[in-house]
């Protein structure tokens, strides 16, 4: 056998993925379910480098050096397990599974016990970078034991994209923990995605600026702290026109997002975690909001109430938009880092988030500037509670939070919904605040249903006699 790795599952990502393999000078076996995408792969890009085709798996496992490594690149869910079946049928102890689709973590953790009882090593690799990535290098989130890891680990790091000479691929930790970080790095993509999507329609609504103007905004705005690739593509978005009607593209396009599921399995996990993804939940609810058709159909003609007139200073109000939007980028990340932190201690998956920081600077969608920022922030202080309380980003909301107010309270008395905007404010102001309403929420819960309270003054619980004489007994 000649193959130092094989892909299975040759759609838009595997093929590239095995491209990219290709090109790095290893050669790789290739599969998939029908053997039409095999043929296709090397008749249009067998020259790139040294594939094996395979047309069933036992040709597959026979093509591969010992020990075995296979990618699996096919649809999530029922498609994976079916496959990882299939290749576990013809692997023999000592092998490795990596499955580099968007597998929910649960599923990941299931499938390593299981294939760990059968002797196969297993790897759960979160990649992101869409086509381009897997094809020039992604950014991969690698998680499984350590032995897996330095079975397959250098081969990832060498087709990951590379920033400073540094990998986008790092050991994340155990089982699910790749993509864990995965679901949660999508996550923050549906928050990063609405806070330009709401800065965007504050320029069209607010300012009543021409689509093309606004683009030139978003393109300026990648020379700024912002700098990011979903900052540059919304700048090419917005400058495309559309050839049959001559208007912008995205005036033609139905307003209605879709969703494939992880931006709601972070929401959900944030749930079980009792973490307030605040930014991340306005996201998946405002695509869910645009989707519902009929009842905004029926819902147009509600009444606005008296609105506000536009600002006054329309440059200085598109600063303040800047201004608003880094603010509630860094919301949306502090607390994606703070789910990551409690998934990896429920877990127990030791997540370095420094090192996440490091691997998401290139090859993902999520790639920006800032990302060395978080970086710099958990290496200056790893045990850090926030990354607001880190001073760079404490001083870069601090400077913008005026701006980010009356961004907010613009929206409001205009009529444009900015939940994301909104909600990262109200995250903040409730984080800093000295005290909250939580106190009344915990003598209604004590009235109503005897759920006691805790002082501030005194040790222990207390309780209400809210239906007698209303006097105070220890609980
Ligand atoms: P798809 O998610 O569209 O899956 C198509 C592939 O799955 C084809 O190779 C198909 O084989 C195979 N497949 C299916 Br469907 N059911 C199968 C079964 N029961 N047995 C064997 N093979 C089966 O491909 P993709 O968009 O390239 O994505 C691949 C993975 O990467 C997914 O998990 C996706 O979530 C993840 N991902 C995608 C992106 C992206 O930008 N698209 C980014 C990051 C991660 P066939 O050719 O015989 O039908």
């Amino acid at each position: 056998p000649t193959a130092q790795i094989g892909v299975t599952g040759l759609a838009v990502m595997g093929s590239n993925i095995a491209r990219n393999f290709a090109r790095n000078g290893y050669s790789v076996a290739v599969h998939n379910r029908s053997i039409a995408k095999t043929d296709a792969l090397i008749a249009d890009h067998g020259g790139e480098g040294n594939f094996v085709r395979a047309e069933t798996m036992a040709d597959f496992a026979a093509a591969l050096q010992r020990p075995r490594r296979a990618l699996i690149m096919v649809q999530a869910g029922d498609a994976t397990d079916a496959v990882i079946e299939e290749i576990a049928a013809v692997f023999e102890p000592g092998d490795i599974i990596i499955d580099g689709g968007n597998a929910l973590y649960t599923d990941t953790i299931r499938r390593e016990a299981s294939l760990a009882e059968r002797g196969l090593l297993f790897i759960g690799a979160g990649i992101s970078g869409g086509e381009e990535g897997a094809l020039l290098g992604p950014s991969i989130m690698p998680g499984g034991p350590a032995e897996s890891y330095a079975a397959v680990g250098p081969m990832l790091e060498k087709v990951a994209a590379q920033v400073d000479g540094e990998p986008c691929c790092t050991h994340i930790g155990p089982d699910g923990s790749g993509h864990f970080v995965k679901m949660v790095h999508n996550g923050i993509e549906y928050a990063d995605m609405q806070l330009i999507g709401e800065a965007y329609d504050l320029m069209r609504k607010a300012l009543d600026m021409p689509v093309a103007e606004i683009g030139t905004v978003f393109k300026a705005w990648n020379d700024t702290e912002l700098a990011s690739y979903l900052i540059e593509i919304t700048a090419d978005v917005l400058a495309q026109v559309d050839a049959a009607t001559g208007k912008p593209l995205v005036d033609v396009i139905v307003d209605e997002a879709g969703q494939k599921g992880t931006g709601r399995w972070t929401v959900k996990s944030a749930l079980d975690l009792g973490i307030p993804v605040t930014g991340i939940a306005e996201a998946v609810f405002a695509r869910a909001l645009s989707s519902s058709r009929t009842q905004r159909d029926a819902a147009a003609g509600l009444a606005a109430g008296t609105l506000a007139p536009p600002p006054a200073d329309a440059a200085a109000f598109i600063d303040d938009i800047r201004a608003a939007l880094y603010a509630s980028k860094v919301i949306a990340y502090a607390q994606g880092f703070d789910q990551i932190s409690a998934g990896s201690r429920e877990y127990g998956w030791n997540v370095n988030p420094g090192a996440l920081a490091t691997i998401w600077r290139g090859g993902c969608i999520i790639r920006a500037q800032f990302l060395n920022r978080i970086r710099e922030a958990y290496q200056e202080h790893p045990e850090l509670p926030s990354l607001l309380l880190a001073p760079y980003f404490r001083d870069a909301v601090e400077s913008g939070i005026d701006s980010w107010r009356r961004v907010v309270a613009t929206a409001a008395t205009m009529g444009i919904p900015v939940p994301a905007f909104g909600s990262s404010l109200a995250y903040y102001d409730g984080l800093r605040a000295e005290r909250l309403p939580a106190a009344l929420t915990q003598g209604l819960r004590d009235y109503f249903g005897a759920h006691t309270y805790r002082r501030i003054d005194a040790e222990g619980s207390f309780h209400t006699l809210w239906s007698s004489d209303r006097s105070e007994i220890t609980a």
